[in-house]
């Protein structure tokens, strides 16, 4: 861990603090949102609280560790020989991104086969990323960059599934809910795409010290949408298709 500044230091800070505040928040609305919609959503909105639920416990590991791996120090953070564990972070993906690959599933209505084939294929790809993708992340030998281009295939391989498959979903639904349902996949881009972006950061160039604090906030950030951010979506669709009948 190299010394950074006083502003990085609270910048990560306040950026897990935030997530910590969101999921908690978004857990608490999921929970009590989750008799509005008809039965057959209702799994749906119990696996975001579920995710929610699962990445505040791990925000609060993580939070400690970091105020653990650093200590004042003439006016700079400086490491104080702790590790800041990273671990949480993919251990709580682990978790999280089946259970979220599960909740998208779960609302495109498809017929239950049809529906658990899809999840198990998804699942496998998706631990595959996972698990690349952290050896890479912890990697000291210079192979981040090899191991994130692996970790890219099985990544593109779920968006392109889902990309199709909501595709076809929305389809047939009302123009109201296909609107919601074109966002959604938007925004399923845009924060999933956030991850190996900011994976990409310490290979970019940037200060050891930057590229620490960038890769915490940038996670922060996409985890928060992913997770709290998409969840709410799924609601309104729920609730979309709810009133609807
Ligand atoms: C709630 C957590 C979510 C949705 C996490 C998603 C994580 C990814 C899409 C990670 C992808 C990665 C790559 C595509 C390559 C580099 C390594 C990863 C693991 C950051």
């Amino acid at each position: 861990m190299p010394t950074i500044s006083l502003s990085q230091y609270q910048l990560v800070y306040n950026s897990l603090s935030f997530a910590i505040a969101s999921m908690g928040g978004a857990f608490v609305f999921f929970v009590l949102s989750r008799p509005d919609v008809n039965e057959k959503y209702r799994q749906a909105v119990t696996m975001s609280a579920l995710v929610c639920f699962i990445a505040g416990y791990h925000y609060l590991r993580i939070f400690e560790s970091w105020k653990g791996a650093f200590a004042l120090q003439g006016g700079m953070y400086a490491p104080t020989g702790e590790p800041f564990n990273d671990a949480y972070r993919y251990i709580d993906w682990l978790l999280t991104v089946p259970l979220l690959l599960a909740e998208y599933v779960a609302l495109l209505a498809i017929s239950r086969q049809k529906a658990e084939g899809m999840t198990f294929r998804l699942i496998i790809a998706a631990v595959l990323m996972i698990a690349t993708g952290y050896v890479g992340e912890v990697s000291v030998d210079g192979t981040r960059a090899i191991w994130g281009a692996v970790s890219t295939v099985p990544f593109v391989y779920i968006l392109w599934v889902l990309w199709g498959e909501i595709g076809e979903a929305m389809a047939k639904e009302s123009a109201y809910v296909r609107v919601l349902m074109r966002n959604t996949r938007l925004l399923l881009l845009a924060t999933w795409g956030f991850y190996p972006i900011t994976y990409l950061l310490p290979m970019l160039g940037v200060a050891v010290g930057s590229a620490v604090v960038g890769v915490q906030v940038g996670y922060s950030i996409a985890d928060v949408l992913a997770k709290a951010g998409y969840g709410i979506m799924i609601y309104w669709i729920a609730k979309a298709k709810t009133d609807a009948v």
